[in-house]
């Protein structure tokens, strides 16, 4: 039997060098990690000065009761002032901060003045509803300005948000509702989805019938799609009668650095959703920096987009806080990729001229699927680097997004955190780091990471293990919401003094680091731990396959027994030869203990709103099982599909 905590069965010998132009310019040179390495703390004291502190801070970390950190604790600040009226204030006003494209092809381009007004007078709204510094605000709201307005306004006031995914059920929307004991709700008649309007309200009217909702005073509906809306007297009031009628100018007032800022709901694989808590001061800190390193934000000239939604973590820090702190000019896109062609995303690249796009390998996987003609048929000239956030990104997909979308010149950094962590861990620099494919490589500067063994060990270079965080940051997340004993006993208690990521990580030969996935999926195949991420990146490498999900089912012989789901490339044809084909092609790869024994091709792959796998509906499936929890899914008729197709599965010994 292997010892290993996870194998490590991939090499990767291709390596890219930073573009010299961006490498002359880069917003950061090496020079970060050595101050960072010389004094972590006086270097996060040196980056909390990009933002505007009505009281600077004197403190730093606080870690006299691990876990739990305090950051900046005697600086005060307004989060709000920081992303919006200070660029006002510069001079910046008239700048774009968002140009926002609807569905339907609508378009708004909001400047920092405008953001300013509206932010101001959603401010007064809530505070006429009866919002105080401490309440929480529930937001369920689609892809529209007004969240990003709703956001800030909470922000302004210190009321700490919490931001429902537009797409979650009215169960899910009241348990969040529950947990926070928010008092008022901010919704929509609906949203355009796919061609046509998407109610949102009634989603809202059926949670607020549920228990433990009572505390709600007041819906906040925001006109989007003109769609008919069940309406209750007395406690719905429409954003546009009473936004509109604030007055345009609202002083901010400080609050302390560790005042909260929001609570973002994760669903956890087992139990009640975790609201995990992020503070101001040091959440805002880190977002700023790592939007202005990673991305290497000029404000000036550069246009970035975030495709996330803003009801997850990243629409969070990448969409509101960290760009807009920065003074960026960003896209905000309402729809789908494919709404009304598949080539949606590269005629708005296109269209504004987008300079950095931040995008998650399912949706590079997907427009794989779709096939090279789709982004060449657009001008993206203007791009000059792309980013990958929320699962492992394969490093075929990570050369197809270099190549078909960056044009064989940008630099693709891809960026390893979680809510938890609040803002990017681990990424390459763009103007420093000589990328690998499907690495994240490094942690970043003031950022310190590992991978451990089942006891708590540091691995050596070639090994794999779990993750582990080994100082506070400082956008980590405070506590779960209402349950610090969770808190500790999730992320604190598995490497005593380090923080547990859930995640399956090696180091390679240089000491990189590549993410290996949740390590709840990986499978005991014949004694070894083997990674999901490297057979499905093997399967990957394929030319026939755009993307895969691999799961172990139990097995009599080997534990464990590779069950793998592929999607076809556009123009790939599904023939006898290819699941041997495909068998022999991960056993070259990655070696025979690593083949999988049935091999499935499929449309679709069940996966979350946030577009990760759910590895967990594939097992059940794999092992002839009743098929768990699909709340979650973004379309529960994916696997409908796929349990269709099992009678006709390919299974060799
Ligand atoms: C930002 C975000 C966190 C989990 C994380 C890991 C996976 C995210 C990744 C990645 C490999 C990357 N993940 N980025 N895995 N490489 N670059 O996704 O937050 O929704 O909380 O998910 O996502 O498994 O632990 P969240």
């Amino acid at each position: 039997m292997s010892k290993e905590s996870l194998a490590n069965l991939m090499t990767e010998e291709r390596r890219f060098a930073p573009p010299t132009e961006l490498a002359a310019h880069a917003n950061i040179t090496a020079a970060a990690y050595e101050a960072a390495d010389a004094d972590r703390l006086a270097f996060w004291a040196e980056q909390a000065r990009r933002l505007s502190w009505e009281q600077e801070p004197t403190q730093t970390l606080d870690w006299s009761n691990p876990p739990f950190a305090t950051w900046f604790a005697d600086g005060r600040l307004n989060v709000a002032y920081n992303c919006v009226d200070r660029h006002v204030e510069a001079g910046h006003g008239d700048r774009v901060a968002i140009h926002f494209e609807g569905e339907p092809g609508d378009s708004r381009a909001i400047t920092y003045a405008e953001l300013q007004r509206e932010v101001s007078r959603a401010a007064h709204a809530l505070t006429e509803l009866g919002v105080e510094a401490g309440d929480r605000v529930a937001i369920y709201l689609p892809m529209i300005p007004e969240a990003v307005f709703a956001m800030l306004a909470c922000a302004r006031i210190g009321a700490p948000h919490s931001v429902v995914f537009g797409g979650f059920s009215a169960e899910a929307l009241a348990t969040r509702i529950v947990d926070a004991d928010a008092r008022v709700v901010i919704t929509s008649d609906g949203g355009w989805r796919r061609g046509a309007p998407a109610a949102l309200k009634p989603a809202v009217d059926e949670a607020l019938t549920r228990p433990g909702t009572e505390a709600v005073r007041s819906v906040l509906v925001v006109r989007r799609t003109g769609q008919e809306v069940p309406w209750h007297e007395g406690r719905d009031v429409w954003w546009h009668e009473l936004v509109d009628r604030q007055p345009e100018q609202h002083t901010p007032q400080a609050f302390d650095a560790e005042h909260p800022l929001f609570i973002l709901y994760t669903s956890g694989t087992t139990g009640k959703p975790k609201g995990i808590l992020h503070t101001t001061g040091g959440y805002l800190t880190q977002v700023a920096y790592t939007h202005h390193a990673v991305f290497d934000l000029k404000p000036e000239s550069d246009v970035y987009w975030c495709t996330a939604d803003v009801g997850w973590v990243t629409g969070h820090s990448y969409i509101v806080y960290g760009p807009l702190a920065n003074g960026a000019t960003e896209v905000l896109y309402e729809g789908t990729p494919n709404t009304p062609h598949n080539g949606r995303w590269w005629e708005i690249v296109q269209k504004y001229g987008v300079t950095l796009l931040y995008t998650a390998p399912t949706a590079i996987r997907t427009c794989m699927k779709w096939g090279d003609d789709v982004p060449a048929g657009f001008d993206l000239g203007s791009l000059r680097l792309l980013g990958s956030v929320g699962e492992p990104i394969n490093p075929e997909a990570w050369i197809w997004y270099r190549k078909h979308i960056g044009g064989d010149r940008v630099p693709v950094v891809d960026t390893w955190w979680q809510t938890e962590t609040g803002g990017i861990m681990i990424s390459p620099l763009p103007g420093v780091t000589h990328a690998k494919p499907g690495s994240a490589q490094v942690p970043l500067p003031g950022i310190s990471a590992t991978v451990v063994d089942d006891d708590g060990n540091e691995v050596a270079n070639g090994s794999g293990g779990y993750l582990a965080l080994t100082e506070p940051w400082p956008s980590m997340l405070r506590t779960i919401w209402g349950d610090d004993q969770r808190y500790l006993d999730t992320y604190w208690s598995r490497f005593p003094g380090r923080y547990f990521a859930g995640d399956g990580a090696k180091k390679d030969a240089d000491g990189d680091i590549w993410l290996l996935g949740r390590v709840d999926d990986v499978m005991l195949v014949s004694g070894h731990n083997i990674s999901t991420t490297e057979v499905e990146s093997a399967l990957v490498s394929h030319p026939a396959i755009a993307e895969a999900a691999v799961v172990g089912a139990t097995d009599p012989q080997t534990t464990q027994a590779i069950v793998a789901f592929v999607i076809l490339r556009g123009g790939a044809a599904e023939n006898p030869g290819l699941v041997d084909a495909l068998r022999a092609h991960v056993a070259k790869e990655l070696g025979p203990i690593a083949k999988p024994k049935r091999i499935l091709p499929v449309d679709e792959l069940p996966k979350t709103r946030s577009g990760k796998i759910m590895r967990r509906l594939l097992r059940d499936v794999a092992e002839n099982r009743e098929l768990g929890d699909v709340t979650t899914l973004t379309d529960s008729t994916v696997m409908d599909l796929i349990q269709a197709k099992l009678p006709t599965a390919a299974s060799e010994d």
